[in-house]
């Protein structure tokens, strides 16, 4: 390593995490977990990204400083990490870094060992294929096969694969920042994880904690003890987008702040996750043991949650809205903390066997703008509001079965006539459930034709769908996470 970390600039920093990585493309197609990676060389300018929703611009990966190679097969411990004498570990590459470093693991067909990251400006790519990490490391105290506490860390194009490890709390990838030293701008992309499954208590599959800026997009997680994907600890400026996540034995996605670790607004610890972005994400399955909505929210301000497709969650509920417990359900309690001004526009939550609300806004979760959302429900009610969440809503354009129960701010269920009375759903959508999708019981949520969905929702500017189309088309926005073309 050279004596003076050379620090790059923050704009080719920010290019370095937002730019999408080898053949990350359209071919990441948020449904296809399937993926078996085509990637065959370095990292170059993908010209034919399309991608219609970004609140950022992808861009080319900068130029590294020095690269180097990993190959379990053909690697020999006294290697230079050159393309043609590589090391035979991740762990070596890491010891030889020399300014922004790209490290290139080869696929094998022989599995890795996983890493621990502690220095800035690295890019980890899998090559010529998807190299598979299944051996765990063990980093400030945790068992993870991909960690990292430097900025401008990427890991791009890897299967982690802690199936293996039942109980043992380990984890696919880590995003590890502290209080007193916070991370930046790390990226996971097309990291697939890979847990036991469900039923034993455990860890988060794919966590991040105070990690700024960080993101993780066209991956999956499947199989989480815990979460599928946990954000916590009052990072901001999140993205996860693209992704699957199933089986996951609580959340799929939690977005979790920590009012309890509030340090009176003196430090970063501010007690609320703000400017996050969820998009295009399929949850699948989630809540399959300790509950937790699909998508879980505490503390969370001032994010956008459109183009998620939720569906198969029996257990608990589609989306959450509190505020991690720091105050009571529904009448007393320090509301500063909940969920604020946040926008839910174009999910489709299929809830019929959801054992809670397919949405609930509480403990202060004021200023929700849900729109343009198609909420299939069925015993229970499909969208509960407590009284300290009954300010500034903007509750419109979303697409409900015909006979859907809701929850009034005194917690009592009521029909759609009386829900519209309070003021919401004055342009909703009530339908039979058989005209609405192409094929639901097969996973395809894509709109029938002449679904009630088509052209009847609001415009707010979304300007993509989940499976990458254009939105709007036709004469106006669909309800819905699809757009029909
Ligand atoms: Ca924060
Ligand atoms: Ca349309």
């Amino acid at each position: 390593m050279s004596p003076i970390r050379r620090r790059i600039p923050a704009s080719i920093a920010l290019a370095f995490v937002l730019g999408l990585g080898p053949g990350c493309s359209k071919d990441a197609d948020p449904v296809d977990t399937q993926d078996t990676g085509t990637e065959t060389s370095t990292p170059t300018t993908d010209t034919t990204d399309t991608d219609t929703t970004p609140t950022t611009t992808p861009t080319e990966l900068p130029d590294p400083d020095s690269e180097l190679w990993v190959d379990n097969v053909a690697g020999q411990p006294g290697a230079t990490g050159a393309e043609d004498d590589p090391f035979p570990t991740i762990a070596l590459a890491l010891e030889n870094l020399d300014g922004l470093t790209y490290i290139y693991v080869r696929d094998t067909g022989s599995s890795y060992e996983g890493a621990c990251v502690w220095d800035s400006d690295v890019g980890i790519f899998g090559v010529d294929g998807r190299p598979v990490i299944d051996q765990y490391v063990t980093c400030d105290g945790r068992n993870v096969l991909l960690f990292s506490r430097g900025d401008d860390v990427r890991f791009d194009n890897f299967t982690v694969d802690a199936s293996a490890f039942p109980g043992e709390s380990v984890r696919a990838l880590v995003f590890s920042g502290l209080p007193d030293a916070p991370m930046y701008r790390n990226v996971g992309n097309q990291i697939h994880g890979i847990g036991p499954g469900f039923g034993i208590p455990g860890r988060s599959l794919i966590s991040s904690s105070l990690c700024y800026d960080c993101i993780f997009q066209n991956g999956s997680s499947t199989g989480a003890e815990e979460h599928g994907i946990y954000w916590t600890n009052h990072q901001d400026g999140s993205i996860i987008r693209n992704n699957t996540v199933s089986n996951a034995d609580g959340a799929c996605i939690q977005l979790n702040s920590d009012p309890e670790t509030y340090d009176g607004g003196v430090g970063i610890e501010d007690g609320v996750m703000s400017g996050s972005l969820v998009e295009n994400n399929v949850l699948i399955d989630c809540g399959t043991g300790n509950g937790g909505a699909a998508l879980n929210l505490a503390g969370v301000h001032d994010s956008i949650f459109r183009n998620n497709l939720i569906y198969g969650t029996d257990f608990t509920g589609g989306i959450a809205q509190w505020d991690d417990g720091y105050s009571d359900w529904g009448d007393y309690g320090n509301f500063d903390f909940g969920c604020k001004d946040n926008q839910f526009l174009h999910n489709t939550i299929d809830c019929r066997d959801c054992d809670r609300h397919a949405m609930s806004f509480r403990n202060g979760s004021t200023g929700t703008v849900f729109q343009n959302n198609i909420v299939i429900t069925d015993s229970r009610d499909a969208l509960g509001v407590d009284v300290e969440s009954d300010s500034g809503l903007q509750i419109d354009y979303n697409l409900y079965l015909d006979g859907t129960l809701f929850e009034d701010p005194d917690e009592d269920w009521i029909d759609p006539g009386e829900w519209q009375a309070l003021g919401h759903d004055a342009n909703a959508v009530f339908s039979s459930f058989d005209v609405i999708f192409s094929d639901a019981s097969a996973g395809d949520y894509t709109l029938a034709n002449g679904s009630p969905a088509i052209d009847a929702g609001a415009d707010h500017g979304v300007l993509g769908d989940l499976g990458g189309d254009s939105r709007p088309a036709g004469a106006a926005p669909d309800i819905g996470a699809y757009e029909a073309q």
